[in-house]
């Protein structure tokens, strides 16, 4: 269907995503590839490992976060499009005109003003805007990337939002008069923005961090190691990372924060002081299921699917491979482009686009400058792997010269 739809409208500068048309311009590089990837919706498809996940963290927000008769305050919203505005996804963030994510070699344009979502946080105004307080956001997010075993343009991603009001804050003080969530003239300092009393943000950081340590005891059971890493995000502040010790070795599990005041302020909910994360789904359950590529997510093979066939998202097992097809390695090298224009993450999109799932990692070998004209040259290697069957060497390298044509066509780089 999206074939068809594509070829037609592609004939008028058109492009339909998800049964909508879009102007072309300078900005679009969504491939039909990606666009193939939008519906297929793996978070809400049963059975489904990555369904398996986001069901645990929904449960677990249930249960921590209930009214005075039971009821849970968290909603979840996992059905969004992943069609956003810039607005949406970079200025309500406050993410400067100039910042890195916003590149084209970043992010997948439909055009200058439309992409696919980078991170499941692009909606979160939207919702505090609508009236929310405490929320979940679920879905699939795209982005340009390296290629290797934990790194494919499309993951998912869960968002949690949770705004209070100063008397919910201050709940279990003692003598809570006199407390406050603002103060004038404040400074900004590593543990709090100016607006915010050091008070109250101590106490939001305090419910933050261990509502998070016990999301991650209940998915990797209660001995599980983690650490707090400071970090930087436009949207919040002050900003951490957790990390989880698992398989011997430290894991960057979601990032977190105090939010903005300026979001909230914009928002409608200026009164109200929150926080906020944002996780990803496949680096959880390759963890928990012990899934060694995220390419095996995308498949439809009985073999790996029937694996998860449980009703209980608590279940836990093991992913066993169904077998391993041989590796067939080709390299390439090409001396770049003289305008600078060339970057490593649109040489993955097209091989992406061109060898569907044929390949497994892309290692950039070696980068020669010419002594003499200074003509900078890369070589990667491409390792080609399918996971459901064997590559015949004839096939693999007419994948291999499509992406030579391809490169140099789009990129205007010179094979060598
Ligand atoms: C973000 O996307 C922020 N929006 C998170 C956030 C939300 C911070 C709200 C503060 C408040 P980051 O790019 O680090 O941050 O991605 C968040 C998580 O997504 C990571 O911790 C990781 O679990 C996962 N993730 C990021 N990139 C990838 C990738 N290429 N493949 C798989 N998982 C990824
Ligand atoms: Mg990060």
């Amino acid at each position: 269907r999206f074939l068809t739809t594509n070829a037609e409208a592609r004939t008028n500068n058109e492009i339909t995503v998800l049964g909508c048309n879009y102007l072309r311009d300078a900005w679009t590089n969504v491939s039909l590839n990606i666009i193939s990837k939008l519906g297929r919706n793996l978070h809400v498809t049963q059975y489904h490992p990555l369904s398996h996940i986001r069901q645990q963290i929904v449960n677990y927000f249930y249960k921590q976060f209930y009214n005075r008769i039971g009821n849970s305050i968290f909603s979840v919203h996992d059905n969004i499009s992943p069609i956003v505005t810039t607005a949406q996804q970079f200025d309500s963030l406050l993410i400067p005109e100039d910042h890195p994510s916003r590149k084209k070699t970043d992010c997948y344009y439909i055009n200058q003003n439309t992409l696919l979502r980078a991170h499941t946080t692009a909606h979160q105004a939207d919702l505090i805007s609508m009236g929310l307080n405490n929320f979940l956001i679920i879905g699939d997010v795209y982005r340009k990337d390296e290629i290797d075993r934990v790194h494919y343009p499309v993951f998912h991603q869960a968002d949690g939002v949770r705004l209070c009001t100063v008397q919910e804050v201050f709940s279990n003080t003692k003598d809570p008069d006199g407390l406050r969530l603002f103060e004038h003239r404040g400074v900004e300092s590593s543990e709090k923005q100016g607006c915010h009393t050091l008070e109250s943000v101590k106490i939001m950081e305090h419910e933050l961090k261990n509502t998070l340590i016990g999301l991650a005891q209940t998915l990797f059971g209660k001995d599980i190691r983690c650490k707090w890493v400071e970090q930087y995000f436009p949207f919040t502040h002050p900003s951490w990372e957790l990390e989880v010790y698992y398989k011997d070795q430290w894991l960057e599990l979601l990032g977190c924060g105090i939010i903005r005041q300026e979001i909230l302020q914009s928002a409608g909910a200026g009164e109200r002081i929150g926080w906020a994360f944002g996780l990803g789904l496949e680096r959880l359950a390759m963890c928990l299921y012990n899934i060694p590529d995220i390419r095996l997510f995308w498949s439809k093979d009985s073999g790996f699917l029937n694996q998860f066939k449980f009703e209980d998202p608590n279940t836990m097992v093991q992913y066993k491979p169904i077998s391993i097809y041989p590796q067939c390695k080709n390299d390439v090298s090409f001396w770049l482009p003289e305008d600078g224009s060339y970057s490593p993450n649109d040489f993955y999109d097209i091989i992406q686009d061109v060898a569907n799932h044929r390949v497994e990692q892309v290692i950039l070998k070696d980068v020669y400058t010419h002594p003499v004209t200074k003509r900078v040259s890369h070589c990667y290697t491409i390792v080609y792997r399918h996971m459901e069957r064997t590559l015949i060497k004839r096939e693999v390298n007419k994948v291999h010269d499509r992406i030579k044509q391809h490169v140099t066509e789009c990129l205007h780089v010179t094979v060598r």
